[in-house]
């Protein structure tokens, strides 16, 4: 076994490098897998991630029976994923770019430790195609869609466009890339204001405008090709009508290597803050088994079509009129994905390994998608109430709730460091219910009983989320928190 019990873990990578050794990488192998040419079960995966995913990743595994591979940075010589993987290795300091997100130092590990595959987790590598196009030179399997598919679907109005062309909805907007802000305004006449620019490399909100008039359009234009310029290195600009007070829903979706697609159905995750989800629940109530089974058959056809394979997620905005606008795929398993599994019983982390083995998806899922009862993810993060700032440090307590219906996903213990570096997700409280009346009161009384002390986490928050009117009516959409603050603001100055 690895990990602290067993003694320390070797710095493998680090002490290469000291000796000058480059990180190895092993071109020029014939494509595909070398070490399993056949179809056969991956014995060995290591896991490019680390906290409460990589965790998730163990898990499956365990339960798949496959040997596990943990890498970890300094900071997280400690942590539970390192304690429970069959073999941990060291892969660098504590800052991401020396560690999660150093390719040849994952890529060396994985050689080192000799694994058949690679599971990227959520955030980090996950997205990035050139890692996956790296991993199968190296005959290594990314547990992810093939890296052309990454590709398409980061350029966002590429995206747009293969999804229109499939009959997807989308929102009116321009044809591919505008070219200047002169061509902006001739696409805003025709779509009508409001409109919103985005990037065309864009996500998580920035390098996007809302433009209201034709005499802010050249300024906001320049303001959102300037921010996606230099958080990207790429200022391609696109163009949608902007929908007010919009409902972010998205579809789950899973592919085998044969063409089969299927849908999972929704998630609604329009209880956000700054572009951060807080918390996510299936079934929206907003949508109706018709609407559904219309959106998911259009999305199975349009992935078949395209060759998409392994998890998925796609994006849409509902409006007022409850009408569902495609915005965005994203390639990867999410946060929110336990909402899924609480309400369709399928694990989606050993689909995930399953259809990368080649599996069919009629041995991966044994029976047509079932939705039964309701779930609530929220998003249990170590910050500060209201700053929103990081909280790192000591966990000086820890009692996770339990009992029907509750599961969490963490990496947190008592007495364990929540280092600086990394993203500020501690644990995942996710409930199910018979239906929403349930699963909210379920998630009350867990929240309640859900104690973490030593740092600032949003368990306070969601406390109060819970108990909002509006919340539990299901009244929710995209400024769902911003007037829930604002509220606050209001009465506290009372
Ligand atoms: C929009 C929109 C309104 N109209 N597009 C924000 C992040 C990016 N993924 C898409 N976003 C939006 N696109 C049109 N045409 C409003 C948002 C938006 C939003 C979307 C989903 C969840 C939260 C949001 C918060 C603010 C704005």
């Amino acid at each position: 076994m690895g990990g602290p019990g067993a003694g320390e873990a070797p710095a493998l990578l680090p002490s290469a490098r000291s000796k000058g050794q480059p990180a190895r990488l092993v071109l020029n192998e014939p494509e595909g897998c070398r070490r399993c040419p056949c179809n056969c079960m991956f014995k060995k995966i290591l896991i490019a991630n680390r906290g409460e995913i990589a965790l998730r990743v163990i898990c499956a595994c365990k339960e798949l029976g496959i040997r596990t591979v943990a890498i970890y940075s300094e900071a997280d010589r400690h942590s539970l994923p390192v304690r429970f993987a069959d073999e941990a290795i060291c892969i660098g300091p504590p800052q991401l770019a020396q560690s999660y997100l150093n390719i040849p130092a994952v890529i060396s590990a994985a050689e080192i430790a000799n694994v058949e595959a690679i599971h990227p987790g959520y955030g980090l590598l996950a997205e990035n195609a050139n890692f996956a196009e790296v991993c199968e030179t190296c005959g290594i399997k990314f547990i992810g869609p093939p890296p052309e598919i990454t590709r398409l679907m980061g350029e966002k109005e590429k995206a747009r466009a293969a999804m229109r062309n499939a009959g997807v909805p989308i929102l009116p907007g321009s044809e591919g890339v505008i070219a200047s802000d002169g061509e902006a305004l001739e696409w805003a006449r025709q779509v009508g204001f409001p409109i919103i620019v985005k990037a065309s490399a864009g996500g998580g909100g920035r390098g996007m405008r809302i433009v209201r008039t034709a005499e802010e359009l050249p300024a906001l234009f320049k303001a959102a090709q300037s921010e996606a310029a230099g958080a990207f290195g790429n200022g391609d600009l696109y163009m949608e009508k902007y929908v007010e007070r919009p409902r972010h829903i998205e579809f789950q979706v899973l592919g085998d290597t044969y063409g089969n697609v299927v849908s999972l159905g929704e998630r609604e995750c329009s209880i956000q803050r700054r572009h951060q989800k807080l918390l996510e629940e299936s079934p929206s109530t907003q949508m109706t088994s018709e609407v559904r089974d219309r959106i998911g058959g259009i999305l199975c056809k349009t992935l078949s079509g395209i060759g998409y394979v392994n998890a998925g997620t796609v994006e849409f905005l509902m409006d007022q009129d409850r009408r569902l606008y495609f915005i965005e795929m994203n390639t990867r398993i999410q946060v929110e994905h336990p909402v899924t599994e609480m309400v369709t019983d399928v694990d989606l982390v050993k689909s995930q390994i399953l259809l990368a083995m080649g599996e069919r998806m009629e041995n991966v899922l044994h029976g047509p998608i079932v939705h039964r009862g309701h779930a609530i993810e929220c998003r249990i993060n170590a910050e500060h109430p209201e700053k929103f700032t990081p909280s790192a440090g000591k966990i000086t307590a820890f009692h996770p709730p339990g009992g029907t219906g509750v599961r969490i996903d963490t990496a947190a213990y008592a007495e364990g460091v929540i280092p600086p570096y990394y993203d500020s997700l501690i644990a995942k409280l996710i409930v199910r219910g018979k239906d929403r009346a349930e699963a909210v009161s379920r998630m009350a009384r867990a929240l309640e009983m859900f104690i973490v002390e030593g740092i600032f986490t949003t368990i306070p928050l969601h406390r109060k989320i819970l108990a909002d009117p509006d919340f539990r009516a299901g009244r929710v959409d995209t400024t769902f928190i911003e007037r829930f603050f604002a509220v606050r603001k209001e009465e506290s100055a009372d």
